[in-house]
């Protein structure tokens, strides 16, 4: 009465229902239940092999890095290229290209007018200003946009993921001008490694792959009636520009530095002494319905 075969157990299993449920969530587990049946039949996946699996994933879980893995396996980028597909087929016009939003975005950083600093003195690293321009497909500067921006500390970590760190260290809300200005000071950032001795390294280690990343700062741009913008750029001559863990980078998100540009100009972000410079505008696309526009991150996207 109860004995089955494999496929009669996978039947069961993807048929078992008492009431409607949710049939979107029902598709994509069916799926999911099946091709990892297969798996393990086709690689004689043996019991110890399996229950180690499942206590992998529930300390992944626990240590709050599943988003290292999404990334570090290619499924954020993944995401990304599939975004741009659809905009292709659709024949919508591109802005700057996406970068992944990563895990380590923080909601609610303090908010300012045209320009901000997001570091702290004594000042760390090489002083860099990046500045620009909020545009729209067509040109034309889009005023009273937000410029999300975060970025780690010199020692590669990120604030509210670091005890050393206050919150919101490094990351600030700028407000585009009438013209769809922006501009902040900071320091050039390193790369980031992942956290060594935690589920993330323990699955890197064994795959035989690195957990770097190229130095880079992150941006969501959101502005109404245009379409959240989430990317990053990176800093030019880091080893790893073209072997990111994350496979993030991407052709014209590697800025230009130009160094020794004079203080003249910069005094109000506390600029006295020539720094470097970063100029770079972002192109946003028009948002097809609200939820495009909604400047909220991934996550809070998912379980809103
Ligand atoms: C990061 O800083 C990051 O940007 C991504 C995508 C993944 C891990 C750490
Ligand atoms: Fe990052």
């Amino acid at each position: 009465m109860a004995e089955y075969t494999q496929q009669q157990l996978l039947d069961l299993v993807n048929s078992s229902q008492v009431n409607p449920g949710n049939d979107r969530v029902r598709q994509i587990t069916q799926r999911i239940v099946s091709d990892l049946f297969r798996a393990i039949d086709d690689l004689d996946i043996k019991p110890d092999e399996f229950w180690a699996g499942v206590d992998w994933l529930a300390r992944l879980g626990a240590s709050g890095q599943l988003g290292l893995i999404t990334a570090g396996l290619g499924f954020d980028r993944l995401i990304d290229i599939r975004e741009e597909e659809a905009d292709e087929a659709a024949g919508r016009a591109a802005g700057t290209p996406r970068a992944i939003e990563g895990p380590l975005y923080i909601a609610g950083a303090p908010l300012s007018d045209g320009e901000a600093r997001l570091d702290e003195d004594p000042a760390a690293g090489t002083v860099l200003v990046m500045e620009g321009q909020v545009r729209d497909v067509d040109g034309n500067p889009v005023a009273g946009a937000l410029v999300d921006v975060w970025h780690a500390n010199e020692l590669g970590r990120y604030s509210h993921f670091d005890p050393d760190q206050a919150d919101y260290h490094l990351r600030r809300k700028i407000k585009t001008d009438a013209q769809g200005r922006y501009r902040f000071r900071s320091f050039i950032p390193p790369g980031y490694a992942i956290p060594p001795n935690s589920p993330t390294s323990e699955l890197f280690m064994a795959l035989g792959r690195h957990g770097n990343r190229p130095a880079h700062i992150h941006f969501l741009v959101a502005a109404e009636g245009q379409r959240t913008l989430t990317t990053q750029v990176n800093i030019p001559g880091d080893t790893f520009l073209d072997d990111d863990f994350a496979f993030a980078t991407r052709d014209g998100l590697v800025v230009e530095l130009q160094p020794n540009t004079p203080a003249a100009g910069y005094e109000s972000l506390g600029v006295n002494a020539p720094f470097t410079r970063v100029c770079f505008d972002f192109v946003v696309q028009p948002a097809l319905d609200a939820d495009e526009a909604r400047p909220q991150a991934r996550m809070d996207r998912a379980t809103a």
